[in-house]
């Protein structure tokens, strides 16, 4: 197989699930791990139960690893001492661990949160500033700039992956908009895997859906093509000819209902 280890972690949540089984094809060892209880380890595989926070274990989490994908840590709004510990302390140890034992590529998984401001009148790209959407938005954004950081300070490459909606289906009009299949959200992650050179990327993880937001051009070298679209769940929710709705904050920006859950957020 192309790698002897690789750690995935949040290996319980949503997404960790469907990769925990997806990945086993590219390695030998798929090191999960997850705060949560993950089970039995299975064949192939290394189970380790940590918190990110905990700077002492993730240095151990991390040894002997080729690639990490990281998809650990908190995936809503939240409070900032929450969002402290498990996304920027979190994901400070990956990296500070990634160094120590020589890593040379992470996944980060990343959010579109972290542009969420822009509005869904707005076609944007990866070298536009990010208007994150809450304190949630701006750990993924202090993940991106970590991630920045480590690339031209010690050359550990990363794929930052802002994701969309990445869900069985979409929930609602915006994620017809934002929606990202699992195979198409497996198949970014294996252009992020094997493309050669990667240096430091900034990609948006979306299908090929009809109505668009954000431009990959930047990230062109990947080769990343999305096969599936969310026109098969349009009838799901009929075109009102109220979006954006004037009205509505959760319909004006790409952050959609985020906007309107931090704790920030007065009505
Ligand atoms: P999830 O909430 O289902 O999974 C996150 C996992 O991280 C959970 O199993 C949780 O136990 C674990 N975790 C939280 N705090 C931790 C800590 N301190 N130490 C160790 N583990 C911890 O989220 P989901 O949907 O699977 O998302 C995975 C990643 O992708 C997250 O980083 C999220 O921010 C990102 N993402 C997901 C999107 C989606 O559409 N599903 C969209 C944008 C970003
Ligand atoms: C995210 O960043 C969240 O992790 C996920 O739960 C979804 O809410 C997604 O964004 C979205 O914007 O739909």
């Amino acid at each position: 197989k192309p790698f002897h280890r690789i750690l995935l972690t949040g290996a319980a949540g949503g997404l960790g699930k469907i990769l925990r089984e997806k990945l086993k094809d590219w390695t030998d060892i798929l090191r999960v791990s997850d705060l949560a209880d993950l089970g039995a380890a299975q064949e192939g595989e290394e189970v380790v139960q940590c918190d990110l926070a905990d700077k002492a274990a993730v240095m151990d989490l991390v040894k002997d690893v080729e690639l990490i994908l990281h998809f650990g840590g908190i995936s809503v709004e939240a409070s900032f001492e929450d969002i402290m510990r498990a996304n920027i302390q979190g994901t400070y140890n990956i990296y500070e661990a990634a160094h120590h034992h020589k890593v040379r590529r992470v996944i980060f998984a990343s959010s579109n949160h972290t542009i969420g401001f822009y509005k869904t009148t707005d076609f944007i790209d990866a070298t536009m500033p990010p208007r994150p959407d809450g304190i949630y938005g701006v750990s993924k954004c202090f993940g991106e700039s970590l991630s920045r950081y480590y690339y031209d300070r010690v050359g550990i490459e990363t794929v930052c992956v802002r994701i969309g909606s990445a869900f069985p289906a979409p929930a609602n009009r915006r994620m017809l908009t934002t929606y990202l299949s699992y195979d198409d959200l497996v198949e970014l992650l294996r252009c992020a895997a094997f493309t050669p050179r990667v240096g430091y990327t900034i990609v948006f993880g979306v299908s090929d859906n009809r109505e668009k937001w954000w431009s990959n051009h930047a990230a062109s070298h990947l080769g990343y093509e999305p096969q599936d679209s969310s026109d098969k769940f349009a009838h799901l929710f009929p075109d009102t000819g109220r979006y954006p709705d004037a009205d509505d904050v959760g319909s004006t920006y790409q952050g959609g209902g985020f906007i309107l859950s931090g704790p920030q957020y007065k009505p």
